[in-house]
Protein backbone atom coordinates (compact mmCIF):
# COMPACT_ATOMS: atom_id res chain seq x y z
CA UNK A 1 0.00 0.00 0.00
CA UNK A 2 2.92 2.24 0.39
CA UNK A 3 3.87 2.36 -3.38
CA UNK A 4 0.18 3.43 -4.22
CA UNK A 5 -0.25 7.05 -3.17
CA UNK A 6 2.70 7.68 -5.80
CA UNK A 7 1.60 5.02 -8.46
CA UNK A 8 -1.63 6.63 -8.43
CA UNK A 9 -0.20 10.04 -8.88
CA UNK A 10 1.95 9.06 -11.81
CA UNK A 11 -0.83 7.54 -13.13
CA UNK A 12 -3.07 10.71 -13.22
CA UNK A 13 -0.35 12.44 -14.73
CA UNK A 14 -0.21 9.93 -17.39
CA UNK A 15 -3.61 10.53 -18.28
CA UNK A 16 -3.95 14.35 -18.34
CA UNK A 17 -0.54 13.77 -20.49
CA UNK A 18 -2.64 11.44 -23.18
CA UNK A 19 -5.56 13.27 -22.83
CA UNK A 20 -3.79 16.57 -24.01
CA UNK A 21 -1.63 14.69 -26.80
CA UNK A 22 -5.44 13.24 -28.12
CA UNK A 23 -6.63 17.32 -28.26
CA UNK A 24 -3.76 17.99 -29.92
CA UNK A 25 -3.10 15.17 -32.46
CA UNK A 26 -3.93 17.45 -35.64
CA UNK A 27 -2.85 17.14 -38.77
CA UNK A 28 0.98 17.73 -38.09
CA UNK A 29 1.51 14.41 -35.96
CA UNK A 30 -0.47 12.74 -38.89
CA UNK A 31 1.88 13.85 -41.43
CA UNK A 32 5.11 13.55 -40.08
CA UNK A 33 3.73 9.25 -39.49
CA UNK A 34 2.19 9.33 -42.91
CA UNK A 35 -1.18 9.13 -41.49
CA UNK A 36 -0.45 6.12 -39.23
CA UNK A 37 -1.91 4.03 -41.93
CA UNK A 38 -4.82 6.30 -42.87
CA UNK A 39 -5.27 7.49 -46.27
CA UNK A 40 -4.09 10.97 -47.34
CA UNK A 41 -5.80 13.31 -49.40
CA UNK A 42 -8.95 13.06 -48.54
CA UNK A 43 -11.12 16.13 -50.09
CA UNK A 44 -14.47 16.21 -48.11
CA UNK A 45 -15.30 17.80 -44.62
CA UNK A 46 -16.20 14.58 -43.64
CA UNK A 47 -12.86 13.07 -45.04
CA UNK A 48 -10.91 15.08 -42.53
CA UNK A 49 -12.97 14.38 -39.31
CA UNK A 50 -12.71 10.92 -39.95
CA UNK A 51 -9.02 11.52 -40.91
CA UNK A 52 -8.72 13.01 -37.11
CA UNK A 53 -10.12 10.52 -35.77
CA UNK A 54 -8.31 7.75 -36.77
CA UNK A 55 -5.40 9.99 -35.81
CA UNK A 56 -6.36 10.48 -32.48
CA UNK A 57 -7.05 7.33 -31.29
CA UNK A 58 -3.39 6.19 -32.42
CA UNK A 59 -2.33 8.47 -30.70
CA UNK A 60 -4.02 7.58 -27.70
CA UNK A 61 -3.61 4.11 -28.19
CA UNK A 62 0.43 4.75 -28.49
CA UNK A 63 -0.09 6.48 -25.41
CA UNK A 64 -1.69 3.64 -23.22
CA UNK A 65 0.72 1.29 -24.89
CA UNK A 66 4.03 3.43 -23.81
CA UNK A 67 1.91 3.40 -20.19
CA UNK A 68 1.91 -0.28 -20.14
CA UNK A 69 5.29 -1.18 -21.93
CA UNK A 70 7.01 1.38 -19.09
CA UNK A 71 5.14 -0.49 -16.38
CA UNK A 72 6.08 -4.07 -17.60
CA UNK A 73 9.98 -2.92 -17.63
CA UNK A 74 9.39 -1.04 -14.41
CA UNK A 75 8.61 -4.14 -12.93
CA UNK A 76 11.31 -6.15 -14.42
CA UNK A 77 14.28 -4.02 -13.01
CA UNK A 78 12.05 -2.78 -10.00
CA UNK A 79 11.58 -6.42 -9.00
CA UNK A 80 14.52 -8.54 -10.25
CA UNK A 81 15.49 -11.29 -8.54
CA UNK A 82 18.10 -10.12 -5.67
CA UNK A 83 18.77 -13.16 -3.87
CA UNK A 84 17.46 -16.31 -2.42
CA UNK A 85 14.79 -14.67 -0.11
CA UNK A 86 11.18 -14.69 -1.00
CA UNK A 87 9.83 -11.69 -1.89
CA UNK A 88 7.09 -9.63 0.20
CA UNK A 89 4.10 -11.44 -0.84
CA UNK A 90 0.73 -9.24 -2.10
CA UNK A 91 -2.20 -11.14 -2.68
CA UNK A 92 -4.51 -8.00 -3.98
CA UNK A 93 -4.52 -3.69 -3.89
CA UNK A 94 -7.89 -2.65 -4.04
CA UNK A 95 -7.24 0.57 -4.80
CA UNK A 96 -4.89 -0.45 -7.86
CA UNK A 97 -7.82 -2.56 -9.31
CA UNK A 98 -10.31 -0.68 -9.15
CA UNK A 99 -8.16 2.03 -11.07
CA UNK A 100 -7.47 -0.60 -13.95
CA UNK A 101 -11.16 -1.56 -14.16
CA UNK A 102 -12.02 2.32 -14.12
CA UNK A 103 -9.39 3.26 -16.65
CA UNK A 104 -10.38 1.02 -19.93
CA UNK A 105 -13.48 1.68 -19.19
CA UNK A 106 -13.39 5.67 -19.90
CA UNK A 107 -11.04 4.92 -22.17
CA UNK A 108 -13.53 3.38 -24.45
CA UNK A 109 -16.02 5.62 -23.37
CA UNK A 110 -13.91 8.71 -25.07
CA UNK A 111 -12.85 6.60 -28.04
CA UNK A 112 -16.86 5.60 -28.33
CA UNK A 113 -18.15 8.83 -27.93
CA UNK A 114 -15.83 10.59 -30.42
CA UNK A 115 -16.63 7.71 -33.35
CA UNK A 116 -20.37 8.16 -32.68
CA UNK A 117 -20.43 11.93 -33.31
CA UNK A 118 -18.32 11.89 -36.28
CA UNK A 119 -20.30 8.87 -37.41
CA UNK A 120 -23.12 10.99 -36.62
CA UNK A 121 -21.45 13.49 -39.00
CA UNK A 122 -20.28 11.32 -41.75
CA UNK A 123 -24.05 10.11 -42.26
CA UNK A 124 -25.84 13.27 -41.79
CA UNK A 125 -27.84 14.21 -44.63
CA UNK A 126 -29.48 17.69 -44.37
CA UNK A 127 -33.21 18.16 -45.61
CA UNK A 128 -32.26 21.20 -48.28
CA UNK A 129 -29.08 20.13 -49.49
CA UNK A 130 -27.43 23.22 -52.32
CA UNK A 131 -27.01 20.08 -55.13
CA UNK A 132 -28.88 16.82 -55.41
CA UNK A 133 -27.12 14.29 -57.64
CA UNK A 134 -29.35 11.12 -58.45
CA UNK A 135 -26.62 8.18 -58.87
CA UNK A 136 -28.32 5.50 -61.31
CA UNK A 137 -25.96 2.38 -61.30
CA UNK A 138 -26.42 -0.02 -64.10
CA UNK A 139 -24.13 -2.75 -65.35
CA UNK A 140 -21.84 -1.19 -66.35
CA UNK A 141 -21.54 2.53 -66.41
CA UNK A 142 -23.17 5.29 -64.50
CA UNK A 143 -25.86 7.50 -64.83
CA UNK A 144 -25.54 11.01 -62.74
CA UNK A 145 -29.25 13.11 -62.64
CA UNK A 146 -29.04 16.60 -61.57
CA UNK A 147 -32.08 16.68 -59.01
CA UNK A 148 -34.48 19.39 -58.68
CA UNK A 149 -34.44 18.79 -54.93
CA UNK A 150 -33.90 15.41 -52.56
CA UNK A 151 -36.28 12.82 -52.75
CA UNK A 152 -38.24 10.68 -55.70
CA UNK A 153 -40.94 13.27 -56.23
CA UNK A 154 -38.06 15.80 -57.27
CA UNK A 155 -37.49 16.29 -61.78
CA UNK A 156 -34.32 15.55 -62.99
CA UNK A 157 -32.68 19.03 -64.50
CA UNK A 158 -30.23 17.53 -66.32
CA UNK A 159 -28.35 14.21 -67.18
CA UNK A 160 -25.34 12.65 -68.10
CA UNK A 161 -24.56 8.84 -69.12
CA UNK A 162 -21.56 7.23 -69.60
CA UNK A 163 -20.99 4.53 -72.68
CA UNK A 164 -18.60 2.52 -73.24
CA UNK A 165 -16.49 5.07 -75.31
CA UNK A 166 -17.13 7.88 -73.30
CA UNK A 167 -16.89 8.08 -69.04
CA UNK A 168 -19.37 9.84 -67.29
CA UNK A 169 -18.18 12.96 -65.33
CA UNK A 170 -19.78 13.77 -61.89
CA UNK A 171 -19.01 17.87 -62.02
CA UNK A 172 -20.06 19.18 -58.81
CA UNK A 173 -19.43 22.16 -56.87
CA UNK A 174 -17.07 22.94 -54.12
CA UNK A 175 -17.75 24.40 -50.41
CA UNK A 176 -21.66 23.43 -51.09
CA UNK A 177 -23.46 20.66 -49.59
CA UNK A 178 -23.97 17.50 -52.45
CA UNK A 179 -26.61 14.70 -51.55
CA UNK A 180 -25.93 11.57 -53.56
CA UNK A 181 -29.38 9.99 -53.55
CA UNK A 182 -28.28 5.86 -55.16
CA UNK A 183 -29.87 3.53 -57.36
CA UNK A 184 -29.49 0.43 -59.49
CA UNK A 185 -31.12 -0.87 -62.38
CA UNK A 186 -29.91 -4.38 -61.93
CA UNK A 187 -27.85 -5.76 -59.06
CA UNK A 188 -25.59 -3.83 -56.13
CA UNK A 189 -22.62 -1.97 -56.83
CA UNK A 190 -20.97 0.66 -55.07
CA UNK A 191 -20.48 3.93 -55.02
CA UNK A 192 -16.42 4.92 -54.26
CA UNK A 193 -14.61 8.14 -54.89
CA UNK A 194 -11.40 7.17 -52.83
CA UNK A 195 -10.22 10.48 -52.04
CA UNK A 196 -13.34 10.85 -50.24
CA UNK A 197 -12.75 8.15 -48.43
CA UNK A 198 -15.96 6.87 -48.61
CA UNK A 199 -17.69 3.90 -50.46
CA UNK A 200 -21.39 3.09 -50.00
CA UNK A 201 -23.38 0.53 -51.78
CA UNK A 202 -25.72 0.88 -54.72
CA UNK A 203 -29.34 -1.75 -54.38
CA UNK A 204 -31.43 -2.20 -57.06
CA UNK A 205 -35.47 -1.58 -55.74
CA UNK A 206 -37.00 0.59 -53.55
CA UNK A 207 -33.88 1.01 -51.52
CA UNK A 208 -32.23 4.55 -52.27
CA UNK A 209 -29.13 4.77 -50.00
CA UNK A 210 -28.22 8.70 -49.72
CA UNK A 211 -25.18 10.24 -48.36
CA UNK A 212 -24.08 13.98 -48.49
CA UNK A 213 -20.48 15.48 -48.39
CA UNK A 214 -18.86 18.51 -48.84
CA UNK A 215 -15.91 18.99 -50.85
CA UNK A 216 -13.28 21.28 -50.43
CA UNK A 217 -10.77 21.16 -53.13
CA UNK A 218 -11.07 21.58 -56.51
CA UNK A 219 -9.98 18.78 -58.47
CA UNK A 220 -11.02 15.46 -60.66
CA UNK A 221 -10.49 12.43 -59.12
CA UNK A 222 -11.13 8.63 -60.34
CA UNK A 223 -14.80 7.20 -59.05
CA UNK A 224 -14.91 3.39 -59.04
CA UNK A 225 -17.56 0.36 -58.49
CA UNK A 226 -16.31 -1.23 -55.20
CA UNK A 227 -18.90 -3.92 -55.40
CA UNK A 228 -18.10 -7.40 -57.84
CA UNK A 229 -21.13 -6.63 -60.20
CA UNK A 230 -20.27 -8.83 -63.57
CA UNK A 231 -17.80 -8.82 -66.16
CA UNK A 232 -16.78 -5.71 -66.52
CA UNK A 233 -17.09 -4.45 -63.08
CA UNK A 234 -13.64 -3.76 -63.20
CA UNK A 235 -13.73 -0.90 -65.51
CA UNK A 236 -17.15 0.92 -64.46
CA UNK A 237 -15.07 3.80 -64.08
CA UNK A 238 -16.13 7.70 -63.48
CA UNK A 239 -14.63 10.92 -62.54
CA UNK A 240 -15.64 13.09 -60.00
CA UNK A 241 -15.06 16.69 -61.30
CA UNK A 242 -15.46 19.41 -58.53
CA UNK A 243 -15.14 23.20 -59.45
CA UNK A 244 -16.30 26.35 -58.29
CA UNK A 245 -20.17 26.88 -57.48
CA UNK A 246 -19.85 29.44 -60.62
CA UNK A 247 -18.66 27.55 -62.62
CA UNK A 248 -20.70 24.71 -61.44
CA UNK A 249 -23.60 26.81 -62.17
CA UNK A 250 -22.59 27.65 -65.95
CA UNK A 251 -21.98 23.74 -66.54
CA UNK A 252 -25.31 22.57 -65.39
CA UNK A 253 -27.14 25.73 -67.18
CA UNK A 254 -25.12 24.06 -70.61
CA UNK A 255 -26.47 20.67 -69.78
CA UNK A 256 -29.95 22.17 -69.39
CA UNK A 257 -29.57 23.34 -72.75
CA UNK A 258 -29.23 20.48 -74.60
CA UNK A 259 -25.60 20.91 -74.82
CA UNK A 260 -23.33 17.27 -74.34
CA UNK A 261 -20.88 16.27 -71.43
CA UNK A 262 -17.59 17.74 -72.99
CA UNK A 263 -19.88 20.70 -74.75
CA UNK A 264 -20.70 21.67 -70.96
CA UNK A 265 -17.24 21.25 -70.04
CA UNK A 266 -15.62 23.61 -72.48
CA UNK A 267 -18.29 25.95 -71.58
CA UNK A 268 -17.04 26.22 -68.50
CA UNK A 269 -12.58 25.98 -69.53
CA UNK A 270 -12.02 22.66 -69.92
CA UNK A 271 -10.73 22.49 -73.24
CA UNK A 272 -9.07 19.52 -75.70
CA UNK A 273 -8.47 16.17 -73.67
CA UNK A 274 -9.92 18.14 -70.81
CA UNK A 275 -12.77 18.33 -71.60
CA UNK A 276 -13.25 14.31 -71.19
CA UNK A 277 -11.78 12.60 -68.38
CA UNK A 278 -8.39 12.46 -67.43
CA UNK A 279 -8.21 10.10 -64.75
CA UNK A 280 -9.08 7.09 -66.47
CA UNK A 281 -10.17 5.88 -69.79
CA UNK A 282 -12.79 3.96 -71.75
CA UNK A 283 -12.36 0.25 -72.13
CA UNK A 284 -11.82 -1.96 -74.66
CA UNK A 285 -15.26 -3.79 -74.60
CA UNK A 286 -14.12 -6.59 -77.58
CA UNK A 287 -17.92 -7.00 -77.59
CA UNK A 288 -17.69 -7.74 -81.29
CA UNK A 289 -14.94 -10.31 -80.97
CA UNK A 290 -15.27 -13.90 -79.74
CA UNK A 291 -11.84 -13.74 -77.97
CA UNK A 292 -13.15 -11.14 -75.19
CA UNK A 293 -11.50 -12.62 -72.62
CA UNK A 294 -8.23 -13.66 -74.20
CU1 LIG B 1 -20.73 -2.24 -60.45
Amino acid sequence: MKYSATVLRRIGGFITVAGLASLLAGCDVGETFDGFGWPQGGISQQSEKMYDLWIASVVAALAVGFFVWGLIFWCVVRYRKRGTDLPVQTRFNLPIEVLYTVLPFLVVSVLFYYTAVIQTNVNQVSANPNVTVEVVAFKWNWQFNYRSGPGEAAKTEASVTGTSSLIPLLVVPTGRTILFEEHSKDVIHSFWVPELLFKRDVFPGSTRNEFQVTIEEEGRYVGRCAELCGTYHSMMNFELVSVSPEKFEQYLAALKSGKTQPEAMEAIGFTGDKAYAVTTEPFETKRDSKAANS
